[in-house]
């Protein structure tokens, strides 16, 4: 054969260990669960990035590199995943954001790209707890009295507008950011305060507002737990809204199950 100039030495490969090295981790967050991983990734120097909605004014900062806002949809949320070379998507997001829930996993199944949502069990009742379980906002609504009473409508403003249906009743608010327009109830006081809640502060809550019902969502976790065991030491009755279906998905309920997906060895510290 003839003499051809010898390829041009390529360098000596780059050793790339697999596991973590190739790892790049889209965190969807939103909750106390997400922010607990987000400390953790960090630590351990698990290159991730961690999504907010940018549903609040000043969303908490966090110790990973941080994007703010929808993605577009499913399918653009797929082109990112693709242009950011995501490896694990791990959905933190809250059981109520079934939106997001749903994309990822469509987004995750057509890419082929691993997927966990990292979820925190429903509430059960314990003893003492007055709850009403309901399957969403609009049965809640049908389940409230008639006759006009004081409600701790602790779900938040997205859904608020459902209750105008029924006016007689005095509202309580409890809203991350101070509301832009006019609420869409008539007979209304909101309370401008970021979660997490502790029983103590929710129980002064409950007696200076002299609640009578709570209206809330089955979150679960730690941080809207407070109102719920307040309400119980006050005898005050809860109507527990249901979490939306969403689609089968893997689901991870500790830390170090989410490592493990990820491929790190939690008790290896690796
Ligand atoms: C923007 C990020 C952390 C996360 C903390 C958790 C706990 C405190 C309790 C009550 C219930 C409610 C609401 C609530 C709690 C945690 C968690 C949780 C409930 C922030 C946050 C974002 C949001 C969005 C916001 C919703 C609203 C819901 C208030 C940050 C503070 C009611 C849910 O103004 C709005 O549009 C608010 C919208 C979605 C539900 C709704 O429909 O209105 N959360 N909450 C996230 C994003 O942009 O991606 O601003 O720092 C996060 C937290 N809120 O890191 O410590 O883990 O659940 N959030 C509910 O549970 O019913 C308050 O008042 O008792
Ligand atoms: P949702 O109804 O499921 O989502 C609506 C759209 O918001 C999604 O399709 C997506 O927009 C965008 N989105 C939602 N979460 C996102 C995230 N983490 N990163 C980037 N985009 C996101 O969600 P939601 O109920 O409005 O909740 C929004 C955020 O608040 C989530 O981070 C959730 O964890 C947090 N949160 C919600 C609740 C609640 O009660 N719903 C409670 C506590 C915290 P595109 O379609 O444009 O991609």
């Amino acid at each position: 054969a003839e003499d051809r100039p010898a390829a041009p030495s390529s360098p000596s490969p780059m050793i790339v260990s697999q596991g973590s090295d190739m790892t790049r981790v889209l965190l969807l967050g939103g909750t106390t669960e997400a922010s607990q991983l987000a400390r953790r990734l960090s630590a351990l120097g698990i290159d991730a990035v961690f999504s907010y909605a940018g549903r609040t004014d000043a969303p908490v900062a966090q110790p990973l590199p941080t994007r703010i806002g929808g993605f577009g949809g499913a399918e653009a949320l797929g082109r990112y995943l693709k242009d950011e070379s995501i490896t694990h998507v791990v959905d933190a997001t809250h059981p109520f954001a079934a939106q997001m829930s749903r994309n990822a996993v469509a987004a995750c199944g057509s890419a082929g790209i691993p997927y966990c949502a990292y979820e925190r069990a429903p509430w059960v009742a314990g003893a003492g707890d007055r709850w009403t379980h309901v399957p969403d906002i609009a049965a809640a609504v049908v389940a409230l009295p008639d006759v006009p009473v004081r409600i701790f409508l602790a779900i938040g403003k997205q859904n608020l507008r459902d209750f105008a249906a029924k006016a007689q009743h005095h509202y309580l608010l409890r809203l991350v950011d101070p509301p832009e327009g006019p609420l869409p109830l008539p007979d209304a006081a909101a309370v401008i305060a970021r979660g997490p809640f502790d029983e103590a502060g929710d129980r002064v809550l409950l007696k200076n507002h002299r609640i009578d019902l709570i209206v809330a969502k089955n979150a679960g976790g730690t941080g809207a737990r407070a109102k719920l065991d307040a309400a119980r030491d006050l005898g005050v009755p809860v109507i527990l809204v249901d979490r939306p279906g969403l689609p089968p998905r893997r689901i991870a309920d500790s830390i170090d199950k989410v490592l493990a997906f990820l491929g790190h060895r939690a008790d290896l510290g690796v």
